[in-house]
């Protein structure tokens, strides 16, 4: 397939100002009537051929107002439609064409899931439904009549506010939707289906009633309780934090079983997969219910960062994806504890976009060509694109970002618009000239920072030396330097922030010093001794940097830093260098060792119970496996990184038995299950410990888990338990994974949990047992969730068996993407990605892998997903 390019955007010559569907819904053969209506743009000659987008589409009738049309006037095709010579004036084109949604297993389009009638259209989705100018600059007001069984479906939802309802004969019913807000077709949504509702009502501050409902299955309605909660919460929030008042009568929210993404911002009808809907504290793990909140909130928030201003064409999406990340990381910032969110958050970019940024499928955050669209909803896209906007923020002022978003809103609502929209607004707001600062949106690549320090004590001055590197990435050999913002503190002897009496060398506002150039000396006056440099506190900038301080001052700053996330961040970087070193030693055969002062700092920070529980949590959690392999970079070998990581966990457990002991018998089991920060950071901690101790193999740690997961009142502790002994191997897991089943077979979310934690295990016999639960009767692959749950968590969180020396675990899920190529394209490109690491591996494991991606590349046919993934990644 041609690559599509940014250089080459061109409005479409028609514009498409309302359409009206009439849909007619049915077992067999779904009929869908559009009737479009077109005006010529200005400067498209008059009769200039229209050409509409199709995918496995079937024409049943075309007429040209009102009249069929005449054979030689158009040509059709599964995947295009075309008049050749329409009229000058404005007319309406009424398409009708036939759809199979149960045959679909693409989720895209419209299809069914559960007996459920669903659409999924973005990115290209509508034209699947119907031939359409399917872009997102075409904007159209709908109107949405919809017709089914009134057994099968009684409930008929669509975008906007509801006009008719009625009787429609022959035991079927209609309803009419009416979209006043223009709109591009990957917006459009309808549900039909027998659904149970819980409702409720929003009043918003300018005194409208909203009426919000949540769709699920029968059965599930006592489990959206917090989904509800959470939307009235983002829906208040958005007034607040950024002045934005709900536009519509109704807000509406379903939940269906199979679903490509994680939820869809559909205009006044999110449909959401319903992992990120239905919760209770039975079947709900706490990062469960925090998943709910935040991807409640980022579909709502879209309302206006995509809805009411959209992207021109889809290199744009980071302007609504990046920007509602961000959105939504600050709601959950306010709703929970900010620093804890902000590692959290950290941690996430590092395992995701750091290695999409370091190898095959680096690219901008907006791209500039692209072969698929679909793969470009990244890491890099999503959480790059919030990082860029936080920096921005960072840069210019809480103020004048404020001032920015009100200029945005108020300037492009209605729009299809871009980045250089975006940040013209924020340019002019701050009163500065953001082009430098635009490269972020344009170079690949996660930049380096290395800093060098010096303090002079009879000048009484501190120099840091501060150089960034931005690496080559596919396609962009060379690199100019970025706007990077570090926020600082230079921490003296009693902890604190030590003052200074001025700086040179950079640009410093507040605590932020303002990297423009490749290199810059920043020196500070009147420093009375040499300080602790804290650099890059709140993670200000999306860089890896290289600071190259001491273990004593890391330990220093990990107990004594103001900033909570460099405390972390502090830590993290000790354990890491350990895990980089005991990786090595493990390749020699050697013996990993832990440093006894960042294990001693450790304890007494974990033990410190004036800290946040979560916060101490986050200590615990040492970087992951996956995170040691990208900082060793090539030459990999699983296995010595596993014994690197088992032996530090190993170590800590031991040293750190007490303090861990008396967070454990600290517990309070009586205490009532709260889904919130508080409560999710108790238990995190509490499991966290226990973890530890079990790492240490001692067989009274495991009969401590054991009996708490026995005990469990709620899943995080059940699963975390449950957990803990199916990747320790202990005589325990099997009758505890037999039980969990037994009790949760019937909830396809909890099965979802057993799978996966099958999947992770770092067991050699563990891709044995995954093959065979292909065939369990909970399991199948024409269901997203489960798929991802079982070959989705092996490949990419079971690194040594997913790598093993031996290439099996590479061919298992090579054969799956082969499978998944044929019935869901887009699941099976998403798998496909735990490749992207395969040249750091060291060679032998290397070749297996580059065989198993040249076997899926030999697959014909190959959907252009997959195609596109395994080019980019054997390239
Ligand atoms: N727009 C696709 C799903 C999401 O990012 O909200
Ligand atoms: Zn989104």
């Amino acid at each position: 397939a041609p690559a599509v390019r940014l250089a080459d955007y061109a409005p479409t010559a028609y514009a498409i100002p309302t359409v009206a569907l009439d849909v007619r819904l049915a077992e067999t053969g779904t009929l869908v009537t559009a009737t479009i209506a077109f005006t010529r743009r200005d400067g498209t000659p008059a009769g200039a051929e229209l050409v509409l987008d199709g995918d496995e589409l079937d024409l049943v009738s075309a007429a040209l107002d009102g009249a069929p049309l005449a054979p030689d006037a158009f040509t059709a095709s599964a995947d295009r439609f075309v008049l050749k010579a329409p009229p000058a004036g404005p007319f309406a084109l009424t398409l009708t064409t036939r759809l199979d949604p149960a045959t679909n297993t693409k989720l895209m389009g419209l299809y069914r899931s559960s007996g459920t009638w669903c659409t999924q259209c973005e990115a290209e989705g509508f034209r699947r439904i119907t031939y359409f100018l399917d872009r997102p600059d075409v904007l159209s007001v709908y109107t949405v009549r919809m017709e089914a069984d009134r057994t099968a479906a009684p409930v008929l939802l669509a975008n906007g506010n509801p006009v008719e309802a009625g009787d429609a004969g022959d035991g079927r019913h209609f309803a009419v939707w009416h979209d006043p807000w223009p709109k591009p077709a990957y917006l459009f949504a309808l549900v039909a289906g027998d659904l149970a509702v819980l409702k409720d009502e929003f009043v918003t501050c300018s005194g409208r009633r909203v009426e919000l409902g949540v769709y699920v299955e029968h059965g599930n309605v006592a489990r959206v309780g917090y989904a509800m909660d959470a939307l009235k919460r983002s829906m208040r929030w958005d007034e607040e934090a950024f002045g934005r008042e709900y536009d519509l009568d109704v807000f509406n929210v379903v939940a269906v079983g199979d679903f490509n993404m994680g939820a869809m911002e559909n205009k006044g009808l999110n449909i959401f997969n319903d992992k990120y809907v239905l919760a209770d504290p039975d079947v709900a793990t706490d990062a469960d219910y925090a998943g709910i909140e935040a991807v409640i909130a980022h579909e709502y928030f879209h309302n206006w960062t995509g809805n009411r201003i959209t992207c021109r064409d889809w290199f744009q999406l980071c302007l609504k994806e990046g920007l509602t990340v961000f959105r939504d990381q600050e709601f959950s910032s306010d709703m929970r504890s900010r620093p804890v969110k902000r590692i959290a958050d950290v941690r996430t970019l590092r395992s995701h976009q750091f290695p999409e940024d370091g190898g095959p499928l680096a690219h901008p955050v907006r791209p500039e060509t692209y072969k698929e669209i679909n793969n470009f909803y990244t890491a890099t896209v999503y959480e790059k694109g919030a990082e860029v906007i936080r920096m921005l923020k960072t840069l210019i002022g809480d103020e004048a970002f404020r001032r920015g978003m009100d200029l945005y809103f108020e300037r492009h609502d209605g729009d299809a618009a871009t980045i250089e929209d975006f940040l013209a607004c924020f340019a002019e707001a701050a009163d500065e000239d953001l082009d430098a600062f635009a490269r972020w949106y344009r170079q690949a690549g996660t930049p380096t920072v290395d800093v060098a320090e010096h303090y002079d004590a009879a000048a009484r001055t501190y120099t840091l030396t501060l150089r960034q590197t931005v690496p080559p990435t596919p396609g962009q050999p060379d690199k100019l330097p970025h706007v990077i913002p570090v926020r600082f503190g230079l921490v003296g002897p009693n902890g604190g922030d030590m003052a200074h009496a001025g700086v040179s060398g950079a640009e410093v506002r507040g605590d932020v010093i303002v990297l423009t150039q490749p290199r810059h000396t920043v020196v500070f006056e009147g420093v009375a001794e040499r300080p602790v440099p804290s650099l890059f506190r709140g993670f200000s900038a999306p860089v890896k940097p290289n600071v190259g301080l001491s273990l004593s001052d890391l330990t220093f700053l990990m107990r004594h830093d103001g900033d909570a996330f460099n405390r972390w961040q502090a830590s993290s970087t000790l354990a890491m260098t350990m895990l980089v070193a005991g990786a090595h030693a493990a390749r020699r055969g050697g013996v990993p060792r832990a440093d006894a002062a960042y294990v001693d700092a450790l304890g007494e920070i974990v033990g410190d119970d004036r800290l946040d529980p979560a916060f101490r949590a986050l200590m615990l959690a040492v970087p992951g496996e996956n995170d040691v392999a990208r900082e060793l970079g090539d030459d990999v070998d699983p296995d010595a990184v596993a014994a690197s990581h088992r032996a530090l966990r190993v170590a800590i457990g031991t040293r750190l038995k007490p303090v861990l002991s008396t967070i454990l018998a600290a517990e309070d089991p009586a205490a009532p299950f709260a889904p919130d920060a508080a409560g999710a950071g108790r238990r995190a901690l509490v499991n966290a410990a226990g973890d530890l101790l079990a790492a240490t193999g001692e067989a009274a740690a495991l009969d401590r888990l054991a009996a708490r997961f026995s005990a469990a009142t709620n899943m995080t502790d059940r699963l975390a338990a449950l957990t803990s002994l199916v990747h320790r191997d202990a005589p325990q897991a099997d009758a505890a994974l037999a039980a969990f089943v037994e009790r949760f077979g019937g909830v396809p979310l909890a099965v979802d949990k057993w799978l996966a934690v099958q999947a992770t295990a770092p067991l050699g016999r563990t891709l044995d047992r995954v093959a065979a639960l292909t065939a369990h009767p909970a399991f199948s692959f024409r269901n997203p969730n489960r798929t991802r749950a079982l070959v989705g968590s092996f490949a990419t969180l079971n690194p040594t068996q997913f790598a093993r020396r031996d290439g099996a675990g590479f061919d298992f899920v090579a054969d799956v993407v082969r499978r998944l190529d044929d019935s869901n394209p887009q699941v099976a490109a998403r798998i496909l990605v735990a490749f992207r690491s395969w040249r750091s591996y060291e060679p032998e494991r290397r070749a297996r892998a580059e065989a198993a991606l040249r076997r899926i590349a030999a697959k014909r046919p190959l959907s252009r997903d997959v195609a596109d993934i395994v080019e980019r990644t054997l390239a």
